[in-house]
């Protein structure tokens, strides 16, 4: 397995200039974006499960797109999307539990059937969360987003054998940890609303993932992503 605190040398991402790669050679391709949340849930995975010689790295500039990646790649011309056995899947949600299942490294799903149902009640709710706060950045984050982060910070207490949402990492914490990242950076910047104030679990839940060696270089440049949002949101206004 490949040592995830080993530091990986990051492709140039692949823009409208550049050739495609050598689609259905049978290599496994991770086409992903470094600045996109959706796509670092699937790159946690893929560097936790120890996969990182198996599924390789594709980057796309989203912004100056390369016309093959829609043509001969994926349709729906997102990221993240795995190619993978002469087929290319999408949607993040379906990845996480798709490399899980279908490659070998630790499982990202317990076997205990409360957490699994607990894992799920997580996972339905992860789409709403990430709207209540991206809707709150137009209105009053305190107040709009403030229940949403109450709800992970009540979620955190369920099992209390570990840090983490299941107690021990989970694809539930793989689920969240991009959105919340990015949500701490930006409120905190433009707002000075620290989202971890008053809420310990969520807090030390944080402070845990930090530690994880398959996320660590998957996180954004928090100073990018201050202005990307704020020219995205003063833009909507
Ligand atoms: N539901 C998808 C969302 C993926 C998504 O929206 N990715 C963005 C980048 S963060 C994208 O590819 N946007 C390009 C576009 O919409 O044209 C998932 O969970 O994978």
């Amino acid at each position: 397995m490949a040592d995830a605190s080993v530091k990986e040398h990051l492709p140039t991402p692949l823009d409208a200039t550049s050739n495609p790669p050598p689609i259905f050679d049978g290599t496994t391709r991770l086409y992903t974006c470094y600045t996109c949340p959706f796509a670092q849930r699937v790159w946690i995975t893929r560097n936790y499960k120890g996969l990182q010689e198996k599924i390789k790295l594709v980057p796309i500039n989203l912004q100056n797109r390369p016309a093959w990646y829609k043509e001969k790649v994926y349709p729906e011309n997102k990221v993240p999307a795995l190619e993978h056995n002469g087929k290319v899947i999408g949607e993040s949600l379906d990845l996480i539990k798709y490399v899980d299942i279908n490659f070998e490294g630790p499982s990202l799903l317990p076997n205990d059937p409360a957490k699994k149902a607990f894992a799920e009640e997580l996972v339905a709710y992860s789409d709403t969360f990430n709207k209540t706060v991206f809707t709150s950045f137009k209105g009053d984050p305190v107040k709009e987003a403030g229940p949403a982060f109450d709800h992970l910070e009540k979620a955190l207490h369920k099992f209390d054998d570990g840090p983490f949402f299941l107690g021990q990492f989970s694809a539930v914490d793989i689920v969240y940890i991009p959105f919340v990242e990015r949500f701490q950076i930006f409120l905190l910047d433009a707002l000075k609303y620290d989202i971890t104030a008053g809420r310990p679990k969520l807090a030390k839940w944080i402070e845990e993932l930090n530690k994880i060696d398959a996320y660590k270089p998957t996180k954004t440049d928090p100073k990018e992503l201050v202005e990307f949002y704020k020219a995205r949101f003063a833009a909507q206004q």
